[in-house]
């Protein structure tokens, strides 16, 4: 549960020095190129002023679930290329496991350099709340992105997709794949994680329409967002349920763990699996018939609009409040929606016929 700094990476990048990742070991949140600003945050900002120039000399943090996670490494990337679009500094530092209190001590670094925005996927909504809070006492803008913390505790979230459709999406993906009926599980990320439990309570809604009334939900296992949990709770599910028809993974982690099981056991063919997965980890197991469509959307995306979501924050463009317009270059605009949600766009979906137009 604890992070040590040995695993730890920060990606730094400085504008307009083309530095597109230094791995970095060190303590907590170190930054060895800070930005040469004062770093000095301005107080909180209650009303937006859409017409506020971009702050330069902005210091960004992106902290993601866990930084070994290819999912949101591209998610960074695609933010520190949004903010350093934008002539500001942007870096990634986070812990080595997803677990739910994993991410405070780095928030609480970040806060004592004098960030001016914090962006974070939260492992827990309730855990990061204090540190987060604290920031914004201290004028630093919060944005939360894939993975909402307590919405008091930000003042925007940025998700990647409307999280019914992404939780509904998938249900009817395994329904269609095994056919209506038979027992299906689901292997998760960690129990605490708010974008799976959201999309999981949605999966739940939809199982309960009539239209699934031949689907039993059995089991919810945890992989921890884990390659080998993930890859090990696959096992124990197959082995545990024999009738088994279907795994729904809504983790890119555990999507891509359970497909290499699947891949070389005797269930490959016969157990359906669907989720949410990158292209390119799923590639593979699309090709060798192991897995038939699933979702994802654009990540880097994601970490774009997030970025471009902290720097207005930060320039007081934006407040968070509903009904605001954040601009996001070549994103175009997002209007905040109930609660300071910010979305992306619909999930995609990919199989065999189409995961070759897509490199991420
Ligand atoms: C994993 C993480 C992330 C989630 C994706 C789909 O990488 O759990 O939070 O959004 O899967």
């Amino acid at each position: 549960m604890t992070n040590t700094g040995s695993t730890r990476r920060a990606v730094l990048t400085t504008a307009g020095i083309a530095v597109s990742a230094v791995l970095l070991a060190g303590c907590a949140g170190t930054t060895k190129h800070s930005a040469s600003s004062d770093g000095a945050a301005s107080g909180p900002v209650t009303s937006a002023n859409p017409n506020a120039p971009t702050k330069q000399g902005l210091k960004i943090s992106f902290v993601p679930k866990e930084i070994d996670n290819p999912y949101e490494n591209t998610v960074d990337r695609g933010g520190i290329d949004a903010v350093t679009g934008l002539r500001e500094t942007g870096k990634e530092v986070g812990p080595s496991d997803a677990s739910a209190s994993s991410q405070v001590s780095y928030i609480t670094t970040l806060v004592q350099q004098r960030q001016d925005a914090i962006v974070v996927a939260a492992n827990d909504p309730n855990a990061v709340a204090p540190a987060l809070k604290d920031a914004r006492a201290k004028g630093i803008a919060v944005v939360t992105y894939d993975s909402d913390a307590a919405p008091e505790a930000r003042q925007v979230f940025v998700n990647q997709a409307d999280s019914q459709e992404v939780g509904r999406t998938q249900i009817r993906l395994i329904s269609e794949q095994i056919g209506g009926t038979g027992k299906i599980a689901i292997l998760s990320a960690t129990p605490n994680a708010t974008n799976q439990n959201t999309w999981i309570g949605f999966m739940k809604d939809e199982l309960a329409t009539p239209r699934y009334k031949g689907i039993e939900l059995v089991r919810v296992a945890y992989g921890d967002d884990d390659d080998q949990k993930s890859f090990q709770q696959t096992q124990a599910l197959l082995q545990s349920i024999p009738d088994l028809k279907g795994i729904v993974a809504p983790t890119t982690v555990g999507i891509a763990a359970a497909a290499r099981y699947l891949s070389s056991s005797p269930y490959k063919g016969r157990v359906a699996l669907t989720g949410l997965g990158t292209p390119d980890q799923m590639r593979q197991f699309v090709k060798d018939g192991t897995v038939v469509r699933f979702a994802l959307w654009d990540p880097s995306q994601l970490g774009y609009l997030a970025g471009y979501a902290a720097c207005a924050l930060a320039s007081g463009q934006i407040t968070g409040k509903q009904g605001e317009v954040l601009k996001a270059g070549k994103l175009g605009t997002r209007t905040i929606g109930n609660h300071g949600e910010i979305i992306l766009g619909p999930p995609t979906t990919f199989d065999a016929s189409t995961i070759d137009n897509y490199h991420f």
